[in-house]
């Protein structure tokens, strides 16, 4: 296979300033005409990017031309002129594109994704993002098919053609990279609103969906105005169009896509009501929407040079996103629960992937299939990179860096490196150590050890770093790695402040220290790194009962647990009563104390041994849970009753910390005894009125095996037929179902699929079941007979023949074969190995080759 290398980037040899895309959309044969406006940049043949196309014909300066090779992949064209016109005819079939990438049908609409390399499955094209062009795209189809026709920018003709066609002719005023091009049409319907921006101009916003989904967009279009007004507000950028549209999609492979001026969403992260759409899918359509209307700015108007860079625009992204839901949460306590919240998916997630075999830079220096680089080390470790450097350079500094950055760069494709200097020339920061956060992978480890001198009044802490090898590179130089820090003392106040380490070992000594004190340190999560500190059970009891950092108070109770699961310790009588006075706390936030009662994830703790039984884990964890619902069955109880919301629903943060609260109480109360609170739960999901109780409850019903669940399964499929979001839900609620004390839940999960609804070609329902499975299901899926590895092999192959991308995600569910103990590992490596005996896509393929190197 090609591997494409960071350091082999070459600008392009030719400027394409101008293009006329005209559409004919038939799903069973779209013909493209384009016209592009071309000028020579340096010597050399033109060579355009193609694949999946039926070349028709080129012309040059409106002349026939035949001077051109085409293959599977590429167009070269020969021997041409400075300036030029080149003309191409060429088709493709959107009717048996199922990967989804490029032009595709979904339940008869057509729809476009692009980025990274998608645009060349539509036409022949510099499909690359340093190549900008200026698009006029005109689309023809038939009237009653596709009613409406949508393309970037703004619409300037539409018309009548013979046979029942239409056209509509739309012109982006963006220069803007192929990857940003998008096309709609079918029948679709709108919400509307009108926006006014700050300076006073006037837009358009719109959302279309198929009629059914429209009453359904209301949140999606508050998300949008709330991401437009804080755009202005935080980083004073403002909408530059006068018209933005949202699409949603049934079948499509990530969240979401920042095309210009014409979002292509999944459904998932745009329709919404209390009936069908839990807490947390409101809370993620904000935050998605949010994501790719500021994309906008980082990523649109600054795009990336080549495709090593998408840290660039991901990275920022998902800092600015992070911080808008954070923003949007009204007080320090939601910011807290927003922040805990996305640090347990870098630690879950990202982590694993950072000391596994697909560990790589947030800047990557190689890749197989670019596909495979929309990864969590890209987009959310890439997000603590620009944090950091917001800690580093405080609000002010990181803003002034912004504004060189959009000053230097509006318009241009850039790297990484351009970017940092942004933030090192408007600060005089010097940044040249911390670039090693782009270019070196893993996870860096600290460890501290503490030293205080009774006589002198010196506390004195040695801080060393390091950071495992990982694939290609052995050795690493020091971090620069911000560590927000606080001495406690009880009954003293004291300051926050900033330990830089940039060395490999590093002292600090802090003078006229009066007693003892307790350290809070990487406050906030100030970087992302392992801390290897011996923190005793008092002083960490002691931070979860009194650090005035809330963060550091849920990171505390959170290593206990930790601690005590990985051993097989009962939680100590201090820690039940910390908890206790947690529950009784009428100061704070519900949603604060329901993170701090929820244990660290499975994969979590597998990370923290160095081989690792599934099996063990899963249990000691069900164990561990099971003794706090037992002894703090009273305030489970009371906590119940005390989180019931009379008032109708609503999504706001305090009302959903309150649902989440007392749907963990409940847990504990059916964890701690079935047979009598079964009940309770069932009456939740019979008389609530929104998914997120429903959903809580049903989820209970079914992983406790209560008698009541498939009644209640039944209940939820017959209300939500029809309904494909919903009956994701309850997919994934069988899928996600811990096995009984010595059950095997895997010829369930092959029952699933048998079901009329369960659809291969639909990534949102094969993630629902196989991917909630295998990578969500960890008992389940590790069962030591090996089955949940078949189950794996055989589905990673029947997917990889329809969509790739989706099944390299989840190809990577035995990414960490190598962590678990061996019986587990030789049948893991044994299917790993019988798969690359198959025909794959590159997808699959450079999974599972770095998987086993
Ligand atoms: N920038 C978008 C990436 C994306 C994507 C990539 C590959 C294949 C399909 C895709 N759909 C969207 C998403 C984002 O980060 O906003
Ligand atoms: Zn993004």
């Amino acid at each position: 296979p090609t591997i494409f290398l960071r350091e082999d980037y070459l600008a392009p040899n030719f400027a394409i300033d101008q293009v006329y895309l005209e559409f004919s959309l038939n799903p069973n044969k779209t013909i493209v005409k384009s016209t592009l406006h071309m000028r020579r940049l340096g010597p050399g043949s033109l060579v355009l990017k193609g694949e999946e196309l039926e070349l028709i014909s080129i012309a040059v300066n409106q002349e026939d031309y035949r001077d051109f090779e085409v293959n599977s992949k590429e167009l070269t064209v020969h021997h041409l002129p400075e300036v030029f016109d080149l003309e191409i005819n060429c088709s493709n079939q959107p009717n048996i594109n199922s990967s989804l990438m490029g032009l595709y049908v979904s339940n008869d609409n057509f729809f476009t994704q692009c980025e990274a390399e998608g645009f060349r499955k539509i036409t022949y094209f510099l499909d690359q993002p340093d190549v900008l062009t200026k698009f006029t795209v005109k689309l023809n189809a038939s009237k009653v098919d596709y009613p409406v026709l949508l393309s970037n920018g703004n619409l300037i003709e539409e018309g009548e053609l013979n046979n029942g066609w239409h056209f509509a002719v739309w012109e982006d005023p963006f220069p803007k990279p192929s990857y940003l091009f998008a096309l709609v049409a079918g029948k679709l319907e709108v919400l509307e609103r009108q926006y006014i921006t700050n300076s006073g101009s006037k837009k358009l916003l719109q959302i279309w969906v198929e009629k059914k989904d429209l009453s359904r967009t209301k949140h999606a279009m508050e998300s949008l105005i709330h991401s437009i007004e804080w755009d202005e507000k935080r980083f004073g950028l403002e909408l530059d169009l006068e018209r933005f549209m949202i699409v949603a999609v049934g079948d499509f492979n990530m969240g979401a896509m920042e095309n210009k001026g014409l979002n292509i969403f999944n459904t998932k992260y745009v329709l919404a009501d209390q009936h069908t759409a839990t807490d947390i899918d409101f809370a993620n359509i904000e935050s998605v929407v949010g994501h790719e209307y500021f994309h906008n700015w980082t990523g649109n108007r600054v795009t990336c040079r080549d495709w090593f860079q998408l840290s660039l625009k991901e990275g920022l992204t998902v800092f600015r996103d992070q911080e808008f839901s954070a923003d949007l949460m009204g007080s320090d306590s939601g910011r807290t629960v927003k922040r805990i919240e996305d640090v347990r998916l870098l630690r879950q997630v990202q982590f694993p992937e950072d000391a596994g075999p697909m560990a790589h830079p947030i800047r990557p220096d190689s890749y197989q299939e670019i596909n495979n680089f929309y990864t969590v080390t890209v987009y959310e470790k890439g997000a603590e990179v620009v944090r950091m450097l917001h800690t580093l350079l405080g609000e002010t500094g990181f803003m002034k860096g912004m504004k060189l950055y959009f000053a230097r760069h509006d318009g241009q494709a850039v790297t990484c490196d351009d970017f940092l200097a942004c933030m090192a020339d408007a600060n005089q920061f010097d940044a040249k150590q911390f670039q090693y956060w782009y270019s070196q992978a893993g996870t860096p480890q600290v460890s501290i050890k503490e030293q205080y001198n009774e006589v002198a009044k010196t506390y004195t802490l040695q801080i060393s770093q390091t950071c495992p090898p990982t694939p290609n590179q052995s050795v690493k130089a020091p971090f620069h790695i911000p560590l927000k820090t606080k001495l406690l003392v009880p009954g003293q106040a004291s300051d926050e402040f900033l330990i830089e380490l940039k060395e490999t070992e590093q002292q600090v000594v802090l003078k006229n220290i009066q007693t003892k004190p307790i350290l809070s340190i990487n406050r906030d999560f100030s970087a992302p790194v392992i801390l290897n500190f011996d923190q005793p059970e008092n002083e960490l009891l002691f931070l979860f009962d009194q650090d005035d950092n809330a963060f550091n108070r849920w990171e505390a109770i959170q290593k206990i647990a930790s601690n005590n699961i990985l051993n097989n310790i009962a939680p100590s009588d201090p820690l039940i009563e910390g908890y206790r006075k947690l529950m009784l706390d009428p100061t704070l936030d519900p949603a604060f104390k329901e993170l701090c009662f929820t244990l660290p994830a499975e994969t979590y703790l597998h990370e923290q041994l160095e081989t690792v039984d599934p099996q063990i884990v899963h249990h000691a964890k069900v164990h561990y849970q099971n003794v706090l619902g037992v002894r703090l069955i009273n305030e489970w109880e009371n906590l119940y009753e005390a989180n019931l919301i009379a008032s109708p629903y609503s999504p706001n943060a305090v009302d959903a910390g309150k649902r989440a609260l007392k749907n963990f109480a409940l847990k504990m109360l059916l964890d701690s005894n079935l047979a009598k609170f079964e009940a309770i739960a069932f009456e939740q999901l019979k008389n609530c009125d929104n998914m997120t109780d429903f959903l809580a409850a049903l989820t209970l019903l079914v992983h406790y095996e209560s008698s009541f669940a498939a009644e209640a399964l039944n209940l939820f499929y017959q209300r939500h037929q029809g309904n494909d979001l919903a009956l994701d839900k309850w997919f994934a609620i069988q899928a996600s179902k811990p096995p009984k004390q010595s059950g095997k839940i895997v010829q369930d999960i092959r029952k699933l699929k048998l079901h009329s609804d369960f659809k291969m070609r639909n990534p949102n329902r094969v993630r629902s079941v196989i991917h909630t499975f295998c990578m969500n299901n960890p008992a389940g899926f590790h069962d030591a007979s090996g089955e949940g590895y078949e189950f794996w092999y055989d589905n990673v192959l029947e997917l990889d023949g329809i969509n790739p991308q989706v099944a390299a995600r989840l190809a990577r569910a035995l990414d960490r074969w190598k962590k678990f103990d061996a019986p587990y590992q030789a049948i893991m490596h044994s299917q790993l190995e019988k798969l690359l005996t198959n025909p794959l896509s590159n997808d699959v393929k450079e999974v599972i080759q770095k998987a086993l190197n």
